[in-house]
This record gives structure tokens, sequence and C-alpha cells, in this order.
């Protein structure tokens, strides 16, 4: 057993700074340790897939960082690792713990996990090493852990037994300011008066100021910004379908001062909808979070989503955003880009589109490491 100091003093003479995820009562310690120090950073996800869009984030930003999950989170995050930080060629330290072990008495929903873990990481081409039990363990094994990922750029997992980590008393309760919404809903257009997503898309870069970093979903609209425009500031988020929230957050968090928007679709939001509470507990000022609404799961067919009656402003009024706003109609639209770029955030606007694409839509011709990097250093020549 080692004590949860030792072990983060040693992450944090290597660099790691950022921490997220969601607990296990193995984690207790650890994640009691890191959110009760001013100097780390833990943030308490609402899902383990949104805690990977959170530390990508993070590390485009410039953080090293430790996702911590229950190895039955694995499976919630296997989506954005294999088609966000595999592509992205995005690391983090991963610290899995292993409910289920066999041989060791626990209970039956964690028993096929326990089983198939290390398989499953294998599957998913994550090299592994066993949480270091001994003090004199955790250097050998991060020099074996930051080897690999250095290496692979990739994520590398230390799977956590049962009573690794000494007891770490439970830090005080954090508050989090209520805010008083200033919640706008003015949807009145027909849908055929609705602008397209790629004139919509248009309007907003038109109406921003041009130093944002601009993240976009998965499908359509990464597509079409990267169409309209490929600049080194924009994030096609290509993969992880729901995270481009998360990841806006991750950098926003990290870099307060660095405008940011988010441009998701109705059915990316619906997906990871947990995010909204994440993001109006932590506050970040700087955030934009922008939902183009079309009704449809537009870019794989058209199929209808729930959103037509969903109200996603009232969603984000009840999650604690600052300003939520929504609008269908060009003027109101733009308006609401310039007010809200410049208001303490975080914001969401949420804008009625029209379903529908442009008949030769391309797609991303750089790869998704490169826009990693230009994306990074974008975030880096600009970090005040
Ligand atoms: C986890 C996951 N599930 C499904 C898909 C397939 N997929 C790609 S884009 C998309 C639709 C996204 O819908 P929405 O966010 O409303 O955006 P729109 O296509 O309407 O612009 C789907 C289902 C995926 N890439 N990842």
């Amino acid at each position: 057993m080692i004590s949860a100091c030792s072990f983060v003093d040693q992450l944090r003479g290597l660099g790691y700074s950022q921490y997220a995820g969601v607990p296990c009562s193995f984690l207790t310690s650890l994640i009691n340790y890191v959110s009760g120090d001013p100097a780390l950073d833990y943030i308490g996800a609402t899902s383990e897939g949104e805690a990977i869009g959170i530390t990508f984030g993070a590390f485009l930003a410039g953080r090293k960082t430790v996702t911590m999950c229950q190895n039955s989170g694995l499976g919630n995050m296997v989506n954005p690792l294999t088609s966000l930080n595999y592509p992205f060629r995005v690391p983090t330290l991963l610290v899995v713990t292993w409910r289920g072990q066999p041989e060791v008495k626990d209970e039956p929903q964690h028993e096929q996990m326990g089983r198939i873990l290390h398989r499953l990481l294998e599957t998913l081409e994550i090299p592994c090493l066993p949480f270091p039990r001994s003090e004199a363990d955790i250097a050998q094994t991060m020099a074996q852990a930051e080897a690999s990922m250095e290496q692979r750029k990739r994520p590398f997992a230390l799977v956590m037994q049962k009573g690794s980590v000494a007891p770490h008393a439970v830090p005080g309760r954090l508050e989090s300011e209520s805010i008083k919404t200033d919640l706008q809903e003015n949807l009145s257009a027909k849908e055929n008066e609705r602008l397209t997503r790629t004139a919509a898309i248009e309007l907003i870069l038109d109406a921003l100021a041009g130093d944002e970093a601009i993240i976009a979903s998965t499908g359509k609209t990464g597509r079409e910004l990267f169409t309209i425009s490929d600049r080194a500031n924009h994030l096609y988020v290509v993969g992880g379908m729901g995270t481009a929230s998360a990841i806006g957050f991750g950098v926003a968090h990290a870099l307060p001062r660095q405008p940011v928007v988010v441009i998701d679709g109705d059915g990316a939001a619906l997906m990871k909808l947990g995010v909204f509470a994440t993001i109006g507990w932590y506050q970040p000022p700087n955030l934009l979070h922008i939902v183009l609404d079309n009704e449809a799961h537009d870019s794989t067919g058209g199929q209808q989503t729930a959103s037509g009656i969903v109200r996603f402003a009232a969603i984000a009024a009840a999650a604690n955003y600052h300003s939520a706003f929504a609008e269908d109609r060009p003027n109101e639209i733009r308006e609401a880009v310039r007010l809200l770029r410049h208001r303490t955030g975080p914001s969401l606007l949420h804008v009625k589109i029209q379903p529908s694409s442009p008949g030769k839509l391309g797609r991303p011709t750089v790869q998704p490491h490169e826009v990693k990097e230009r994306f990074s250093q974008f975030l880096s020549s600009t970090a005040k």
C-alpha cells in the first residue's frame, strides 16, 4: 500500500497537473488528495467518456493529464479512446481500478469486466502495468508509462487493485456559485425560413472576433467548417461523438483567458447531456457553447432526433450557465453571437437550423494528428 501523497507528488514532479474522472471506491484516497490540493486540478465528470474529452482538451492546452475510472467505466470510454485519442495521438495516464479481480470477493456486476479487463485493454491497444503497490515501485512504473506515452503518443493504463492506496481524508466541500441565468428564447421561424448549417456557420464565423479556439462536432458540422475555412484555430472532432463540448470545456478550463467556442449538433449534445452540468458547475467564463439544431442526425441520413421537444437553452439555464439564448433568425443569431462572445460565460446559444448540407461536401484532408498539432500551437502562441 502507498500513500496518495507519494504517488501524486511523483506525478507532480513529472508535470502532471490535470486530473479528471468518475470515482470508484478504490480511487477515493487519490481523488480526495488531488481535489484537496489547490495546486492540482481534479474535474469530476458525469461520465468516463466525458472525462476523456476533458483531459483531451486539457492536453491540447498544454497540460499533462491523468484520467481515473472504475473498470466498469472503461466501457464508457471505449468510443473516445478509439476514435479520438487514437487518431489524434493524444496520451493520458489512465488509472483504472480492478473490480471483479478473479479470486477476490466482489459483486456479481463486476465479475465479467474483472475477468476481461486486461484483454479489453489489449484489444484497445492500451499498454498497462499494475498500479504501484510500494513506494519504491512508483518511479520505475512511471518511467515505463512515460516512455510508452512519449513514443506512442497514446494512453497508458495503470490497473489498480483493491487496497493500493492508504486512506486520505475527504477534503472540504466545494461550492459553485448559483447563477441567475439570462434565459432568452426567441424561436418563431418556420423550418424553411431557417438557415442551413453552412449559412449558420458562416454567420457565426463572421460574428466572432477571429481569435477564438473553435471546436466543431462530429459529422457534417466539422466537415462544413473545414470546407468554409480551414484554420489552425479550428478543431474538427471527427470521432468521439458528443465530446466536442467536453473538449471545449477542457481547453477553456486550462486556459481561462482563451475564448473557446464549441459548435455542437443536437444529436451529439443529447448524447452527452451530462456535460451541461459539468460546465455549469465549473463555470468556465470563456466558453460559448453553440448547438446547431436541425432536429436530425443529418450526417447519417437525416434520422430524426428527440430535439424537437428539447429546450436546450432551458436545460443550460437549469444547469447554471450564465446566459442561455435560443434564436432562429439571422440578425438575432448574429447579435447573440456578438453579445455572448464577450459576456462572462458559460453561455449557450441554441440555433434552430434546417437539415441538409451542400451536395459535394469535402472531408478534412489534413490528418487528425496534424490538426491537433497546429491547434495546440495556436493555443500556446496565444496563451495569455
Ligand atoms: C458514438 C457514435 N455513434 C454514432 C456515430 C455516427 N454518427 C456520426 S455523425 C452522427 C450524427 C450527428 O448528429 P448531430 O449531432 O445532430 O449533427 P448533424 O449530423 O445533424 O449535423 C452520427 C449518428 C458516431 N460517429 N459515433
